[in-house]
């Protein structure tokens, strides 16, 4: 095994700093996990200790944001712009960069990421069926990249092929009509692939119908995982990069109010991901295509690349789990909570 003198800091911050579970350190000597496992058993904590230090990026924040509605209106406007159209739709325009990043993904562990925007999942882009995207792609990183979108475009918009490839310094304009309405997305197909998907490069392109859903509190979950030692297996997983984010702060959402979760799987070198809700059940809506549910249970399992809206209502006010039901992957970072309250600020 080719362990860089970085990796093996990483790791050995994982194992003594962070308490990530055992099973974090798949690879690592012997006497990494004896000591590991001494360390494991002497604190027993669920999930990770201490917290990420770095405010470039705020999972829960992602939760709830699109189209860069995150940032204030002079900052969103460098990004974002939406014009009518006569037909009463809208033209949606936005600006990408590709850019080299160092991101914390849990407390200590920095992962040297390639990222839409400089966050891993890039912005969340939405629009409504019909609607114009012009995605003007600005690529200041070290290698060739792309953005390949799920949904109807003709080929030259695909950017797929080695000629649809935007070298450092490059740019192109990614332009199409927004359809189908569902949940989707976007990520990197410069090759090799999976190393450049897993490197950070893929967001969730929203498609909402043109008649609306109906309302609900939104939620943009992605599930993630990192490769921190380039093994080609991943070391720590996540719903929205950051490992056990959701344990120290669970999702705020109300009790009895709707409650609509665009999931998307975007873990790379695992064949399969999946969410399990404790204490309920929900509706869910494969690709978000139909507007009539295909299941109602508590698990769904994803295939990379395959999404699903969830919808249900918290019945019981208090705290629910939520995890993949890999269970290595949930003591791998991919674990969190909601808090159900009368409102979103209850405790
Ligand atoms: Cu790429």
């Amino acid at each position: 095994m080719n362990f860089t003198r970085r990796s093996l800091l990483q790791l050995a911050g994982l194992t003594a700093a962070t308490g990530v579970g055992t099973r974090a350190v798949r690879n690592v000597s012997a006497q990494t996990h004896a000591a590991h496992d001494a360390q494991h058993a002497a604190t027993h904590a669920m999930g990770v200790v201490g917290r990420v230090t770095s405010s470039i990026f705020n999972p829960t924040t992602f939760l709830r944001a699109w189209n860069f509605s995150d940032l204030p209106d002079e900052r969103r406007g460098k990004f974002y712009h939406e014009t009518p159209r006569a037909d009463g739709s809208l033209l949606r325009e936005y600006q990408m960069v590709a850019v080299d990043r160092e991101i914390e993904i849990a407390p200590g562990i920095f992962f040297p990421a390639w990222t839409y925007n400089g966050q891993v999942p890039g912005p969340t882009l939405r629009a409504t069926e019909g609607d114009r995207l012009r995605v003007t792609f600005v690529n200041q990183g070290s290698h060739p990249h792309t953005i390949h979108f799920h949904g109807w475009h003709p080929p030259s918009m695909d950017g797929s092929l080695p000629e649809h490839e935007v070298k450092p310094g490059g740019s192109f304009v990614y332009e199409f009509d927004a359809e189908p309405a569902g949940v989707h997305l976007y990520h990197c197909h410069a090759s090799p692939l999976k190393r450049h998907i897993h490197k950070g490069l893929y967001g969730v392109f929203i498609v909402d119908p043109k008649d609306a859903r109906p309302d609900a509190d939104e939620l943009v979950m992605v599930m993630n995982g990192f490769d921190t030692n380039f093994d080609a297996d991943n070391e720590v997983y996540a719903v929205n990069t950051i490992a056990h984010h959701f344990m120290h702060e669970p999702i705020r959402v109300e009790v009895g109010r709707l409650t609509r979760m665009y999931v998307v799987n975007l873990t790379e070198f695992d064949l399969i991901n999946s969410l399990h809700l404790h204490g309920m059940f929900f509706d869910v809506y494969r690709t978000g295509t139909s507007l009539t549910p295909s299941d109602n249970t508590d698990t769904i399992m994803l295939c990379q690349g395959e999404r699903a809206i969830l919808e249900t209502r918290f019945r019981y006010p208090g705290q629910f789990m939520f995890h993949a039901h890999q269970s290595e992957f949930a003591e791998l970072g991919w674990m969190g909570l909601f808090q159900a309250g009368e409102t979103r600020r209850d405790t």
